[in-house]
């Protein structure tokens, strides 16, 4: 397909997600991606809001209607009207409600894990970007978001890090969002795996080839986690005290600090006050364990497996955390844009565009078609260009823009790219890739 002009592209992006729309939530793909995704409907509302404020509210407002007793927002709200086939392990395999004491009482069930918080940094520009008479929608809206993101975040900072660390503890890596980056090959590989009961794979017959995917054996992984949660009946204090995969992850911890910030923003604007000095605590406490965490050789923030204790050695783009987080003094600016830039990431000779692999063609777990493993997504393309933008650093910031819509300008709208041709993998037509096209468009910087 040839690339298509801002407007085409912009009008091509709205039909995306008003094709994946299914009244009031967005399904995170057509096929693939059935149900309402935790961080994808994060992105998702800030491509809405350029369309519509009211119908990018109700994208948030309706996952927090599915909010725990616990503050935790689940990773998956489960389509009633989808297929029972068509994605594993689905609502029956979870059966949420009838398991954990601090799910939502009735159907539509949830998965028990959680996302990264990208909510309240969607649920700002919601309000940024309405204008005039919308105004008033989104200002209805933050004050009756605002008390629900409170309580998701106050859960990530205590029952996800009883130690008080500044960062957060992920029980599987599906939380990541970055499912098989090679981030988990370590602490996924110290799981044992026992009896499971049989399943079968629905994400296989989504796309091309199977490398574009997990493997089995890294799912069979998953599926265990899955069960010992189960068993732990989402008990956090049973969780942390029996888990086999207990990893604190930098990314989500940096995504949390933004969040956070956001979260100040919105307290100016809703006239809350007296929570802004325990979110200011959450955002030191973030910034700081990001900066302990952060390799001095390597310049790269490492996740933190917290039962082998010891840091993970990866080159991945959750390395480039701090930058997320915000705030570096001029010095780690410019060492971690050093490391952005450097052959390791953005200037790999192999790349076909400026854009940041998932993971680092160096790196011995890289694979350029498999997920996680390397291929571009937009979403970090994304998080990595809103981040350069927030340290001030416009001109990269439009320069990364600009090869992203270069990148992703073909109409595919596909769930990740291969790094070196180019070339659209996953799903296509996935809802958060059409949500930050719009942004990027809508921005215009
Ligand atoms: C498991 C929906 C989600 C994204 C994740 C991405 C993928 C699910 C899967 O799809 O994960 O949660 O089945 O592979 O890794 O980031 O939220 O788009």
């Amino acid at each position: 397909m040839p690339a298509a002009s801002s407007p085409e592209l912009f009008q091509q992006a709205a039909d995306v997600l008003r094709r994946n729309d299914m009244g009031g939530w967005t399904r995170a793909a057509p096929d693939l991606y059935p149900h309402q995704w935790s961080w994808d409907a994060g992105f998702i509302a800030i491509g809405l809001a350029h369309l519509d404020t009211g119908r990018a509210a109700r994208e948030l407002l309706g996952l927090f209607g599915h909010q725990w007793k616990t503050g935790k927002v689940p990773h998956i709200v489960f389509n009633p009207g989808a297929p029972p086939d068509s994605y594993f392990p689905g609502p029956e395999h979870w059966v949420s409600a009838g398991l954990f004491p601090d799910a939502p009482p009735a159907p539509p069930y949830t998965s028990a894990l959680c996302q990264p918080p990208t909510h309240a940094i969607g649920a700002f520009r919601i309000w940024e970007t309405a204008g005039g008479d919308e105004k008033d929608t989104a200002l209805g809206f933050l004050r009756e978001l605002y008390p629900k993101l409170l309580l998701w975040h106050r859960y990530l900072a205590t029952a996800r890090d009883p130690e008080g660390s500044g960062l957060v503890t992920i029980y599987h890596p599906w939380e990541s969002g970055t499912d098989n980056s090679p981030r988990w090959d370590a602490p996924l590989r110290a799981v044992e795996v026992g009896d499971l009961p049989p399943y079968q794979r629905r994400d296989l017959g989504h796309v091309d080839e199977p490398s574009e995917r997990p493997t089995d054996d890294e799912y069979a992984r998953y599926i265990w986690l899955v069960e010992k949660i189960k068993d732990a009946r989402c008990d956090e204090a049973r969780i942390y005290g029996s888990h086999p995969f207990l990893v604190k992850d930098v990314l989500f911890s940096s995504i949390l600090v933004a969040a956070n910030e956001a979260l100040l923003e919105i307290c100016k604007v809703v006239g809350a006050g007296p929570e802004r000095e325990e979110i200011s605590a959450w955002i030191d406490r973030g910034r700081n364990a990001l900066a302990s965490h952060t390799d001095p050789e390597t310049n790269l923030c490492l996740d933190y497996d917290v039962l082998a204790s010891s840091p993970v050695r990866a080159r991945t783009v959750a390395g480039l955390a701090p930058l997320i987080a915000g705030s570096l003094d001029g010095n780690r600016l410019a060492r971690t844009l050093d490391t952005l830039y450097s052959e390791v990431f953005l200037g790999h000779p192999r790349m076909r565009r400026p854009l940041p692999p998932s993971t680092s063609p160096d790196e011995p777990g890289f694979h350029p078609r498999s997920y996680w493993r390397g291929p571009v997504w937009p979403v970090a393309v994304w998080l990595i260009w809103w981040s350069l933008l927030r340290a001030g650093e416009h001109k990269r910031a439009g320069n990364l823009r600009q090869a992203a819509l270069d990148e992703f300008s073909a109409g595919h709208f596909a769930e990740y790219y291969e790094p070196f041709t180019g070339e659209p993998l996953g799903s296509d037509d996935q809802s958060w890739t059409a949500a930050v096209v719009l942004d990027w468009l809508a921005r215009g910087e």
